[in-house]
């Protein structure tokens, strides 16, 4: 069989982490020619007089003893703090159109942008420009549309609190809520799902409840890829016997076996601890089915329990005191027959039942999930029944329980705490009047499909974008590119080059700024800015250093800098004080949002503070004061799949990748080298199209498709570990068979995770 298997696809027989990761960090600082400064910028990595990692959301261990290795955390910051540059010499000797040629891992390998740029259509070039004259330029600009409403302002989550509050300000004090945000392609059924249930949109565990807890379950994240320090949490529940239980198609690596790189006799024995107890392939888009299953199968033994004499399985005075709506889900998860449970999870009702088991048994759960969960078109419905799954036991609101959204960019979550939403609340606008003495619009503004779409259907004429790379992460690139290039501005705020730089408007400029890891030094003096991790947990961010280029600005200096061109002294705001020191706009972030009371003060303790997540302490901030069960209604994940014929395509992370960024070709936990065209297929699902490893194939979307589009062409079909009906293909290629009409009706999150396709030979 091996010899026989495509290029570059092989059988992957270690547990993940060990040595493999450390091989692969020495691998990749190499490249990124950094060896001595980087080996030491790593030391510095989430430590708590360093900088955050800007790998991912997990939080930092209180007591950060010595260095936690991260073998993906180390990717994100030798690629940050590569010696490599985009200097003026690769825009005077590249035109834009040659570059569109290049990989999008060629366009960010060539370095840290290090000069502002204005494209020139003339030459189709990339040309350097003044930081003044760009500044004016986009004012003039912003100032020419007949309606803020006009122009949309995207935020990616790496920006930091300072950044993303004074982001805002500037956009309603320009006059428009059109804040899509890469939230809006991730998380955002959480942000928008779990305020109805438990009152707040974030998770209610700590770090340290993973210590009590006495059961984990994982539903559709990848954590050895990432969220690798989160192994080190798993790993250490493992070793005290916690049952950790993973819902998930694939057989990911380090959820099987992980051996802990800070484990000396794991290391020097290469020995490694088993992580999951259970592991069930649910099909893509199961979930909803078998969060059902799990909780018909709760109320099973909660009758049993009771029938036998005993005082039942389920939470009751929790459930009397806190909550509301309980009868009508259990009629709704009665109403589901175990049938229908089984075939449209794909699991069997003997996996169903063995994994309420151990809920029933456990007292302390967490439940973590992440993007297997929310990227469908029913993710809101998804997030809500696993608060349902939760409250039935009362695991919420206590040490050791409760949920656990595993966040993606490092500061995702702390850019929409501090004002990144479409949709303000009344206590926002309250707090900034209060704050800056004028009251900003109210209207709901576009999210990122909605700007997309806007921008398509040419009435938003201007995007700014606060880092990321908006065209390539959306659904659709066909359209979303032809849209983009029909702009009046484009601006991006970066530190490295890519796709959606390209694509030129008829003024396009690209600013470089400052990332994490670069020391940053304001009129005041050197500058530390914050961040919110995935548990609400709040502290510093100081970068040390010496930046790309002496050229580079901050981004709230650039920000600044934009609003003063655009506003001049509209409101009153003083720039360029805030901008001098970032105390300045912390205190005003403090007077917005009164739950960062003596901000300055309380970031400056190590580790930083808690913002109170009422849900956490059993406060629940719903309109009728209650935790609320859920009713999500039917179990198929989504009537757009009507097509019998029809596969499921899923699209994941690789393990060499940062989202759109390609750090290289390899996903070594999943066996796959040197290529990224391939499509994970069930042996069955080849056989029943006269197919078999190895094949070429042609993956076309079946939603929202015309003749020709929605099209991947000459990819190769490996056999895989995959359930039947469920294809995975790698993020971001596959979204070329996205279609932009195809997403959550609640929260607005493309439906990434449950694309309809049809897979058959290749004809091109
Ligand atoms: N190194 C690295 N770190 C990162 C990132 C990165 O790209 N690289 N990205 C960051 C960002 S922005 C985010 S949001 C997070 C993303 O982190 P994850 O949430 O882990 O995201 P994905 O890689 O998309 O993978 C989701 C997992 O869900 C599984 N899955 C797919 N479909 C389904 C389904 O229908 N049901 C279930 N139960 N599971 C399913 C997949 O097999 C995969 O294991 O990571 C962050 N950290
Ligand atoms: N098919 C499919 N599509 C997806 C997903 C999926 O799972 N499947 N996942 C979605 C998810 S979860 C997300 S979060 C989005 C991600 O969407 P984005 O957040 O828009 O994309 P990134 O790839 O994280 O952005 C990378 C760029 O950010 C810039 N950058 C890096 N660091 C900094 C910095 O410190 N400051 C500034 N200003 N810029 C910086 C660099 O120029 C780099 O090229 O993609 C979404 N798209
Ligand atoms: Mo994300």
């Amino acid at each position: 069989m091996k010899d026989q298997r495509p290029e570059g696809i092989e059988q992957y027989d270690q547990p993940a982490g060990g040595w493999g990761a450390l091989k692969a960090v020495a691998k990749t600082l190499a490249h990124q020619r950094v060896v001595a400064q980087g080996a030491m910028t790593l030391l510095k990595a989430n430590q708590p007089e360093g900088f955050d990692c800007p790998g991912c959301a997990w939080p930092d261990p209180k007591h950060t003893s010595s260095f936690e290795f991260c073998e993906n955390g180390a990717k994100a910051i030798t690629w940050e703090s590569t010696a490599k540059r985009s200097g003026p010499e690769l825009f005077e000797s590249h035109t834009v159109s040659e570059l569109w040629n290049w990989t999008d891992h060629e366009l960010e390998d060539a370095g840290r942008l290090t000069m502002p740029l204005r494209y020139n259509s003339e030459t189709d070039r990339y040309e350097p420009i003044g930081w003044d004259a760009a500044f004016k330029l986009i004012g003039d600009e912003l100032n020419k549309l007949d309606d803020p409403n006009r122009a949309e302002f995207y935020t990616s989550g790496r920006a930091s609190n300072e950044a993303a509050f004074l982001y805002q300000l500037f956009v309603r004090a320009y006059g428009t809520n059109n804040f899509p945000d890469c939230s809006n392609m991730c998380h955002e059924a959480t942000s928008v799902g779990l305020p109805k249930s438990i009152g707040v949109g974030k998770g209610t565990v700590t770090l340290e409840d993973f210590d009590y807890a006495d059961a984990i379950f994982s539903f559709g994240h990848n954590p050895g890829t990432n969220h690798p320090r989160m192994m080190t949490t798993l790993h250490n529940a493992s070793r005290r016997g916690v049952p950790i239980v993973v819902f998930n198609p694939l057989k990911e690596r380090a959820l099987e076996r992980f051996a802990a790189p800070q484990d000396p006799v794991e290391m020097v024995t290469l020995s490694s601890t088993p992580i999951a107890s259970a592991y069930h392939q649910l099909r893509t888009g199961g979930d909803l089915a078998a969060l059902k299953g799990m909780m018909k199968a709760v109320f099973e033994r909660d009758a049993a329990n009771i029938a036998s004499g005993g005082p039942g399985v389920i939470d009751r005075a929790f459930i009397e005191e806190h909550t509301a709506g309980l009868d009508a889900v259990r009629a709704d998860v009665e109403a589901a027959s175990w049938d229908q449970i089984v075939a449209v999870s794909g699991l069997t009702k003997d996996a169903i039942d063995s994994a309420a088991d151990v809920y029933v048994k456990a007292k302390n759960v967490i439940v973590c999930y992440g993007m297997g969960i929310t990227q469908h078109a029913n993710g809101t419905a998804n997030v809500q029944q696993i608060a349902n799954l939760l409250m039935l036991r009362g695991n919420i609101g206590r040490q050791g329980a409760g949920i656990a959204p595993i966040r993606g960019h490092s500061n995702v979550q702390g850019d929409r705490t501090v004002g990144i939403t479409e949709i303000p609340n009344k206590a926002l606008l309250d707090g900034m009047e209060r704050a800056f003495g004028f009251r900003p619009s109210g209207d709901k503004g576009h999210n990122a499909i909605e700007a997309v779409e806007a921008i398509i259907a040419g009435e938003s004429k201007a995007l700014i974008c606060l880092g990321g790379n908006l065209a390539v992460a959306m659904s659709d690139p066909k359209a979303t590119w032809e849209g983009m290039r029909k702009l009046d501005l484009a601006v991006h705020i970066a530190t490295k080059l890519n796709r959606s730089h390209l694509l030129t408007a008829k003024v396009s400029l690209v600013l470089p700024c400052l990332g994490r890891t670069d020391l940053d030094t304001q009129a005041s003096g050197p500058q530390a800015v914050t961040v919110e991790d995935s548990m609400s947990m709040v502290h510093a961010s100081r970068g040390f250093l010496k930046p790309p280029s002496d050229v580079l600005k901050s981004e709230p200096a650039i920000i600044a800098n934009i609003a003063k061109a655009t506003l001049g002294d509209r409101y009153g705001i003083n720039w360029d004080e805030l901008m001098a020191d970032y105390d300045r706009i912390r205190e005003k972030i403090e007077v917005v949002f009164p739950d960062f009371h003596e901000f300055n003060k309380r970031v400056r303790v190590r580790g930083g503070f808690r913002l109170d997540v009422a849900a956490s302490f059993r406060r629940w901030n719903t309109q009728n004061g209650k935790a609320n069960f859920l009713v999500a209604p039917g179990l198929n994940e989504d009537p757009l799949i009507k097509n019998p014929d029809a596969l499921v395509l899923t699209t994941i992370r690789s393990h060499d990748q940062y989202n759109t960024t390609v750090y290289g070709l390899d996903d070594r936990y999943r066996g796959v080298f040197g290529r990224r065209d391939v499509i994970f297929m069930n042996r069955d699902d080849l056989a029943g199209r006269g197919l078999k490893d190895g094949d070429r194939i042609d993956i076309r979307g079946l939603v929202g498709a015309g003749e020709g589009t929605h099209l991947v062409r000459g990819f190769t079909a490996v056999e895989y570990n995959i359930p039947k009906g469920s294809v995975a293909g790698y993020y971001p290629e596959m979204n070329a068979v996205v279609s932009l009409r195809h997403y959550d009706r609640v929260s607005g999150t493309p439906s990434y995770k449950g694309v309809p396709v049809m897979v058959a030979a290749s004809n091109g």
